[in-house]
């Protein structure tokens, strides 16, 4: 769907929309003068276009910091996804990342598009990371070297069982957590956060993923690696493929709520680190994808077109999550909303339905103890019905208009007919607040 479908389809979306937008404009006029910095930032948006806006917001050195640790990650990325590379260049690459972001004379090409640009262009990223502060700097080389000991472990390894699937997601979203939580105390901003609580920031954000993405990613050829732990699949199918085969659309659903509960088992850690945030901007930068991923799960959960197509949050309601989520009332309020859309989706045949239950509920007891739940404005779920209104709204203006259109251009009519119109052509006002109020009466 366009974008003017998208827009008609959810007027109240428009308005957020235009300010994604503009501030998508605002951040481009923004880029640095210094070809290096120039070159990261470009990079960043093109990357992530709404989470390249979110890191644009925070103040300034922590903006840079975070910027280039994106950046490492993604190269990193790049070297562990390409497939083309052999194990035994890839695994050294893997392990000595964390050096060879101190050099500026190293490169290694690989990946496709942006992707490609970053790596042959990556003396850029090395030059910058040079000029952050010494704490930032250490911060990102630990993060960077376990990281990548970590990703070369499970090259030649599957994920076997739920402990592989956390170890697996620890290194490559749990340790990018803590490494955040690192920079955030660099900045002397914040407390440093356990690292338990950060590592679930990042578990909760790639479990997500990896549901959402079945589809895409066991379609990919060459082949890539597959993350849904077998100790769960096994449960329903014999070979992970077969879940994506309409033969098996009750086990496919079974095994996709089964992977849904488990990502769950991360929420109330995350409210509890976005809790403790004191900074604004630290708080929307984490709260932001967090909510984007309650939202993701609601929708996936018990939806077979997770193993047809792609399931995402529409554009327009990423907008809006952007647009309002300024305090925790607001993730408590949108963890609430999207949990309760979730538990609505349970069925009682599902055979976690209770454990499923248990854990939403307990996410919405987190919710409703903060005390904050009754001082937010109507969120993403409340506010569905007025999609409905406003389009009630448009559509008696619009009749309106073409009653007062007709009225002024009257050809020859029934006496019937000419009599109505004439009310319109005298009292046009009138007629359009008449029809107004009768669109709120349909309310
Ligand atoms: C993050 Cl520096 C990520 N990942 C994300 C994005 O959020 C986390 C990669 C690098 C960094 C940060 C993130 C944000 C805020 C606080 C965090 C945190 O921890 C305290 O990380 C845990 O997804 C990637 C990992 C999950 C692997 C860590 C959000 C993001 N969103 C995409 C949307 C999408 O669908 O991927 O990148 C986007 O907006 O393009």
């Amino acid at each position: 769907m366009g974008t003017l479908g998208a827009v008609l389809k959810h007027p109240d979306d428009f308005y957020p929309l235009l300010k994604l937008k503009m501030a998508a404009r605002h951040a481009e006029k923004q880029i640095p003068p210094e070809p290096h910095w120039a070159f990261c930032y470009t990079m960043l948006h093109k990357v992530s276009r709404s989470f390249g806006l979110v890191i644009q917001q925070l103040g300034t050195e922590l903006r840079n910091a975070v910027c280039i640790f994106y950046l490492v990650l993604r190269a990193l990325d790049t070297v562990e996804d390409d497939t083309s590379i052999p194990t035994d260049v890839k695994v050294p690459i893997l392990k000595a990342f964390h050096r060879h972001v101190y050099d500026r004379d190293w490169h290694f090409s690989c990946g496709t598009k942006e992707y490609k640009v970053l790596m042959d262009q990556f003396h850029h990223v090395s030059t910058a990371f040079l000029e952050l502060g010494k704490g930032y700097q250490e911060a990102i080389d630990d993060i960077t070297q376990r990281m990548g000991a970590g990703m070369a472990k499970f090259i030649c390894k599957e994920v076997e069982t739920i402990d592989d699937y956390d170890e697996y997601c620890h290194y490559v979203a749990g340790l990018v957590g803590l490494g955040l939580s690192k920079l955030f105390h660099a900045s002397g901003k914040e407390d440093l956060a356990s690292d338990s609580l950060s590592n679930a920031m990042g578990l909760f954000l790639q479990k997500t993923n990896i549901i959402r993405d079945y589809l895409e990613d066991i379609n990919e050829i060459p082949k890539s690696r597959m993350f849904w732990p077998r100790e769960i699949w096994s449960k329903y199918v014999d070979k992970l493929e077969d879940l994506k085969y309409e033969e098996n659309s009750v086990k496919a659903v079974q095994c996709l709520n089964d992977m849904v509960t488990n990502a769950l088992i991360h929420a109330e850690d995350c409210l509890t680190y976005m809790s403790n945030l004191r900074d604004i901007y630290n708080f929307r930068f984490c709260a932001i994808p967090q909510i984007m991923a309650i939202g993701t799960l609601a929708l996936c959960y018990n939806n077979i077109e997770v193993f047809r197509g792609v399931v995402k949050m529409r554009r327009g309601l990423t907008a809006k999550v952007i647009d309002r989520t300024k305090t925790m009332a607001d993730v408590y309020g949108a963890f609430y909303d999207f949990s309760c859309m979730l538990k609505s989706k349970i069925d009682d045949v599902d055979p976690n339905a209770n454990k499923t239950l248990k854990k939403v509920e307990a996410i919405q007891k987190a919710c409703r103890d903060s005390g904050l739940l009754n001082k937010r404005k109507s969120y993403v779920i409340k506010s569905e019905p007025r999609y409905n209104s406003a389009m009630i709204v448009v559509f008696f203006i619009i009749l309106a208009v073409i009653f007062s259109y007709l009225s002024a251009n009257r050809p020859r009519l029934p006496p019937s007919l000419n009599l109505f119109l004439n009310a319109w052509m005298n009292q046009p006002l009138k007629c359009i607040a008449w029809c107004m109020s009768l669109s709120f009466l349909c309310l």
